[in-house]
């Protein structure tokens, strides 16, 4: 028995908001769970320090199945982001405090390595396409297999996931939220020339990506994967939404270019349709909003029976504490494809010392006990909360957009 003594949130602002969850056992080990939902931080560090919390103490931190179950069926309300970005949290910080108490990296207990690292993509963005295939060229230079490109579009001002800083880009922008102008026929124009750019420049020997963000309806993002075919993109992400998963088969019907979808998933049940009837390629479902490992290994375990492969998320608002746990998760699944990696500041990186390391195109999560990462709450205490959302889109008539 490992008795849970104690545990606590911790709200951090190094460049950007984090919210972690340490928990503590009678005999000094501790594990770290990563509870950040972007834009709606606080609502979880509720959801866990008035609900959660009081239910933990006492219990044995070895039962991490039994305590998911607890808390994802004892709620009696179950799903959702909140729900599930805190009982991702608890489920990380028991999986730390596991596998330290066994003296191994996390990896190790989840089954041993498949695989001698994990294979990124990086962000490559710019204004115009010249800019983005430059970004391009640099993010190969530094090794990377995999590259994300996105680019801005000629006739709007701005375009999300396109961002000033190029080699630390932070989707949450504003106090309130920012207002992006969004033309679906001018964007539509843009990407084909982007991705014929970018295979001239970087040649056949990478990985290229993009993300649509919600923005197409299925039959515009079926053409626009058709004219993106001759590329040969490794994935089209989050072409249209998937709440309605029978959306998918509709861009199935026209094209060949794979896809991937799930970063706002937060059960099995979301996507359960779209891996049962092959309908998407890469499920981008992760630890923090998907109800952290225990509850992603299920996800990944039915997508392998369906020949799909994981594409994690892996934006600079999961913590370095996901980070960590979706590369261990990552090494140790079969049915890997690859993991989303932006680089966090260097303000980030000092509240959150960890154990992986980038080298030549993948990351591995070290060797270190349990996750292999720390908080420094000293150095998080200098942090404060600061209140940022994520943009908004709009039409240009005005009207609010993203289907
Ligand atoms: O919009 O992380 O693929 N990555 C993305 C990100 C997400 C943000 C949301 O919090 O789409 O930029
Ligand atoms: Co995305």
């Amino acid at each position: 028995m490992l008795k849970i003594k104690d545990a606590r949130v911790v709200v951090t602002c190094p460049g950007r908001n984090f919210v972690t969850l340490r928990i503590e056992t009678a005999d000094g080990l501790y594990g770290l769970g990563d509870a950040t939902l972007n834009g709606r931080e606080l609502a979880v560090v509720s959801y866990l320090a008035d609900h959660v919390i009081p239910c933990l103490i006492g219990r044995d931190a070895h039962q991490i199945e039994d305590i998911w179950q607890y808390l994802y069926k004892g709620a009696y309300w179950r799903r959702g982001p909140v729900t599930m970005s805190a009982i991702a949290a608890v489920d990380m910080a028991l999986w730390d405090i596991k596998a330290k108490a066994a003296n191994m990296p996390l990896y190790q207990l989840l089954g041993g390595a498949c695989r001698t690292g994990v294979m990124v993509y990086g962000h490559a963005n710019g204004q115009t396409m010249e800019e983005t295939v430059d970004e391009a060229l640099r993010y190969q230079a530094l090794g990377y297999k995999a590259i994300r490109l996105q680019s801005g579009v000629p006739g709007l001002p701005s375009t999300y996931g396109v961002s000033g800083d190029k080699m630390f880009y932070e989707p949450a922008d504003g106090a309130l939220p920012t207002e992006n102008v969004w033309s679906t026929a001018k964007y539509m124009r843009t990407v084909p020339k982007l991705f014929e750019a970018a295979r001239l420049a970087l040649g056949d020997d990478v990985h290229l990506l993009h993300d649509v963000h919600h923005r197409l309806t299925p039959i515009e993002a079926g053409h626009l994967g058709k004219s993106l075919e001759p590329y040969r993109p490794f994935w089209l992400e989050d072409a249209t939404p998937a709440e309605n998963q029978e959306a998918f088969r509709l861009i199935r019907q026209h094209t060949t270019t794979p896809l991937a979808v799930g970063e706002v998933f937060n059960t099995i049940w979301d996507c359960k349709d779209l891996i049962q009837n092959q309908l998407i390629d890469y499920i981008r479902a992760t630890v923090v909003h998907a109800g952290g490992i225990t509850h992603l290994r299920r996800i990944a375990n039915l997508a392998d029976l369906y020949q799909v492969r994981t594409g994690c998320h892996g934006a600079t608002d999961l913590s370095p504490v996901t980070m960590a746990a979706a590369l261990h998760f990552d090494l140790s699944i079969p049915n890997f494809g690859v993991q989303e990696y932006m680089r966090h500041t260097a303000e980030t990186d000092a509240v959150f010392p960890h154990a992986y390391s980038f080298k030549d195109g993948y990351l591995h999560p070290g060797d270190a006990p349990g996750l292999g990462v720390d908080l420094d709450e000293g150095l998080a205490a200098k942090y404060p909360y600061s209140r940022a959302f994520l943009p908004v889109n709009r039409l240009e008539d005005g009207t609010m957009y993203n289907w």
